[in-house]
């Protein structure tokens, strides 16, 4: 088995030391493929333009968590995202730096404070906002947990509506009731066909008065002239965006000047060179025994 690393030459040169010993071979570029019949496995972002080159291919590895920038795989080729507790963890911590950022009006102050204004707002206990978390997988449920541990009032929302302890789960046909009840409305969603789009007027207009926005999904998630609108109508307070559609976010885009719109480069995570060089490591060591392939991605469903 080979791997095909196309990506960022810093992570090659710790996967390299990282491989070596194990026997794991590795090609870096493919213009270093001399034999692309020996290539099994390709770990990147952005995969080749054309996957038909390698007959031998068995996975392609995401060396992120999200897969919407794959296109469809070839026949029988396993498309695997990285499970890593780092990435979990990191996003999980963003989402509730943002939920607490909102909460405690820190868009009102940081604005406040370019002019020197003192003035104060009366702070809310964290247990009177209702979060609503759209996406309750991996990083959803612990980010439920841990904004849960902090006293806020946390509701999910996914496709099935799946169960999860000392959280309430809406399913598809709760999401009105979800959003009635969602103060501040997290993203953490997959971007596929069904959650492109997904936060537009209609959908703001469902929240609360004076919601708030967390959106750590993808940026074609949420429809930014809606944003505006309801920022400006106050249907909505603020909002804090980690990704945005396109990155990065043009200079000249309203939102990097609204006061009420904090934007991070989509940063909430980063997969470390260790954690994703385990993923690969297990993905290989399944795909040598048979077993299921870690973090395979149902792409019937896009995620
Ligand atoms: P998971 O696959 O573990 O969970 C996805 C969740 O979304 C599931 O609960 C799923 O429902 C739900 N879902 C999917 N489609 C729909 C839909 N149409 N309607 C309602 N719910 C839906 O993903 P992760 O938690 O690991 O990651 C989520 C996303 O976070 C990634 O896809 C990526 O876009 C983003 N991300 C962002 C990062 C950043 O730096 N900003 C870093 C890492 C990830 P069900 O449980 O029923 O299947
Ligand atoms: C990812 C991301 O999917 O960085 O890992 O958003």
């Amino acid at each position: 088995m080979v791997l095909l690393y196309l990506s960022i030459p810093e992570r090659a040169e710790v996967w390299k030391q990282i491989f070596a010993p194990l026997g794991i071979e590795m090609v870096i570029g493919e213009a270093a493929v001399t034999d692309p019949a020996s290539i099994t496995h390709i770990a990147c972002w952005q995969p080749p333009a054309d996957l038909s080159r390698y007959p031998n291919l068995k996975v392609v590895i995401s060396v992120g968590a999200g897969v919407d920038q794959m296109p469809p795989m070839p026949e029988g080729v396993v498309l695997s995202r990285t499970i890593a507790k780092g990435i979990e963890q990191m996003v999980r911590d963003w989402v509730v730096m943002g939920t607490l950022a909102l909460h405690r009006d820190l868009p009102v102050y940081l604005d406040q404070a370019r002019s020197g204004q003192w003035t104060q707002h009366m702070p809310r206990e964290a247990r009177e906002a209702r979060v609503g978390i759209m996406g309750m997988g991996r990083i959803g449920q612990l980010a439920a947990q841990t904004l849960g541990a902090l006293g806020f009032d946390v509701a999910g929302w996914s496709r099935s509506g799946k169960p999860v302890a000392e959280c309430a789960v809406f399913d598809q046909a709760g999401l009105d009731a979800f959003l009635a009840r969602s103060d501040i409305l997290v993203c953490l969603l997959p971007l596929t066909d069904e959650t492109r789009g997904l936060m537009d007027g209609a959908f703001l207009a469902k929240l609360p008065k004076g919601a708030k926005i967390v959106q750590a999904g993808r940026g074609a998630q949420l429809d930014m002239r809606a944003l505006k609108e309801a920022l400006d109508q106050g249907q909505l307070t603020s909002a804090i965006l980690d990704v945005t559609d396109p990155e990065p976010l043009p200079q000249t885009h309203w939102a990097w000047a609204d006061p009420r719109v904090i934007i991070t480069p989509h940063i909430a995570a980063q997969t470390g060179h260790e954690e994703g060089a385990r993923h690969v490591i297990s993905v290989m060591e399944a795909t040598a025994k048979g077993d299921p392939i870690p973090g395979q991605v149902d792409q019937s469903k896009g995620y």
